[in-house]
């Protein structure tokens, strides 16, 4: 009865007809399930709900539709690592060292004992899984992990009851699938090594052996081969084990409905992250050559149809009412990625990042406004939210929607936007300071100006042809009239570049 009391707020405005119903659904909603639908390397301009006319998702415009559609939604970061790092724990990634884009034999880069957003789940009663890309370490130390029995520690020391995933990347070793933290599939008869460092003796690899390839390299990606990929990374053995990148989607896909059917009876938190679209892609056969712009355009339907499978799955059941799904992604979107997958030739006019400049690795909007909608059926007024609103925050939104206490020191920069995230009349974050792949390039904005810190390093990377941000002066861009950040207003401005670095100093400082 206490935690229906705390809900009262959220219960005003409720149609009510719902309130009427019986007293299980009025359980039901205080604890809504919660989807957390990740993509990997999906731009702000790469779905139709967002303007992309060259591909539809009709399955995520769908959602968006019946939701809200954040327009000035962030990642903490504009790569994978820090980006997740900063999800889950609702701290900034760049606070931490090691907490750049990890390698796939990274240790555990969340220590256990660290309080994650499973865990606000997790005391909050709700069954808690994790499908799909990780990428954020498993194992105690780097290079130490035994492949081939538990790998710990890994999701379940930090909140997840369950999970299975892939432990980095799809371009990066190993490539296999890790349910509960054990290989599966994996013949002890074949055991699986992993190195960082050297090849394994006799074992191909991409930069020796390209006439083994069936996809080349464009940059990186030259080590050990896998199903005719070469990889960042070397493994041998584990053969019975190792994934088909074809039916990656298909797979983590269906994980994660069982994981939906399997807790349809509790409250469950499902952070659902695909591998679409990143590299290498290798959409299955059901969607090659369907979007005509070649395996990026098609793994962004792939991803759709992920998204389509889970809203069904859903109705099916039953939960579509009752359960938020928010969608996302970790990073803004890159062409070529370092494979010779024909991105780049068959883009056509499709803008990735929309309006944005820069993409991933960037520090300017493109690398990390990203996707962002959020949908509960009958209880989140549909529209569109022009918030500054970040990952990072929903560690402390959903532990005050669900009434969890956090411990001292958890979640240090997450903060409370529930009323923006349920699209109930909340302002939105006044500050976010946002991060490069590295901790030193920093950038503030406040909703209407962005401040990048001078820094250090090329500004544009060739090899993925990207605008990084960097520049050895300060960069003020006024994004109300200036979104693709065209005109540097620094110099005309210089009280709110003060103002903006002190606040970024003092965020810095953790004040
Ligand atoms: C880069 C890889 C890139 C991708 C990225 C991580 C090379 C040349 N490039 O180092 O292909 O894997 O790391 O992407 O190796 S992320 O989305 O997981 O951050
Ligand atoms: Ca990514």
């Amino acid at each position: 009865m206490k935690r229906i009391t705390n809900f009262l707020p959220f219960f005003a405005t409720i149609p009510l007809g719902f309130m009427a119903q019986s007293t299980s659904a009025q359980k039901l909603i205080s604890k809504p399930n919660v989807i957390y639908l990740y993509a990997d390397d999906i731009g702000y301009g790469d779905l139709s709900c967002n303007g992309a006319k060259t591909v539809k998702t009709p399955n995520v415009d769908l959602l968006a539709k019946q939701g809200v559609l954040f327009t000035n939604m962030h990642s903490a970061a504009s790569t994978c690592t820090p980006s997740r790092y900063a999800l889950l724990t609702g701290e900034y990634a760049w606070r931490r060292e090691g907490t750049g884009i990890a390698a796939g034999d990274a240790g555990s880069i969340i220590r256990p004992g660290k309080f994650t957003l499973a865990d606000v789940f997790k005391n909050a009663g709700y069954q808690t899984g994790v499908v799909g890309k990780w990428h954020l370490g498993l194992g105690d130390k780097t290079g130490t992990q035994d492949w081939n029995g538990h790998i710990s520690p890994g999701p379940s020391e930090l909140g997840f009851d369950y999970s299975f995933i892939m432990a980095a990347t799809g371009d990066r070793v190993p490539c296999v699938y890790v349910e509960n933290e054990h290989v599966v599939n994996l013949d002890p008869k074949d055991p699986i090594s992993v190195s960082y460092k050297k090849n394994f003796e006799g074992e191909p690899t991409g930069k020796l052996n390209p006439e083994m390839l069936k996809m080349h390299p464009s940059h990186g990606h030259d080590q050990s081969i896998v199903n005719g990929i070469s990889r960042i990374g070397y493994m041998k053995g584990g053969k019975s084990a190792l994934w088909k990148d074809e039916e990656i989607s298909t797979v983590l896909t269906g994980k994660a409905l069982a994981f939906i059917e399997n807790s349809k009876d509790k409250p469950f938190f499902l952070y659902f992250a695909t591998q679409d679209v990143h590299v290498p892609r290798v959409p299955n056969p059901r969607f090659v050559g369907k979007s005509g712009m070649g395996p990026r355009g098609d793994a962004i339907l792939e991803f759709d149809w992920s998204v389509g499978e889970v809203m069904k799955t859903l109705e099916r059941l039953h939960l579509d009412k009752n359960t938020i799904v928010i969608l996302t992604s970790d990073n803004g979107p890159v062409v070529d990625d370092g494979y010779k997958d024909q991105a780049a030739e068959l883009l056509g006019k499709h803008k990735p990042a929309g309006d944005l400049r820069g993409g991933k690795y960037s520090s300017f909007e493109g690398g990390t406004r990203v996707p962002g909608i959020l949908s509960w059926p009958g209880n989140v007024k549909p529209g569109v939210s022009d918030k500054l609103l970040c990952q990072v925050d929903l560690l402390a939104t959903f532990a005050e929607m669900l009434k969890v206490k956090l411990p001292a020191n958890a979640g240090p920069d997450s903060q409370d936007h529930l009323n923006t995230w349920l699209n109930k009349g909340g302002k939105g974050r006044k500050y976010l300071v946002l991060q490069q792949n590295g901790k030193d390039h920093l950038s503030i904005e406040n909703g209407r100006w962005k401040f990048i810190l001078p820094g250090e390093g090329p500004a544009f990377d060739k090899n993925v042809e990207i605008e990084l941000g960097n520049l050895n002066k300060d960069q003020l861009y006024d994004l109300s009239v200036d979104i693709g950040e065209k005109v540097n207003v620094a110099k005309k401005n210089p009280q709110i570049v003060e103002k903006l670095r002190a606040k970024l100093e003092q965020v810095k400082a953790g004040k």
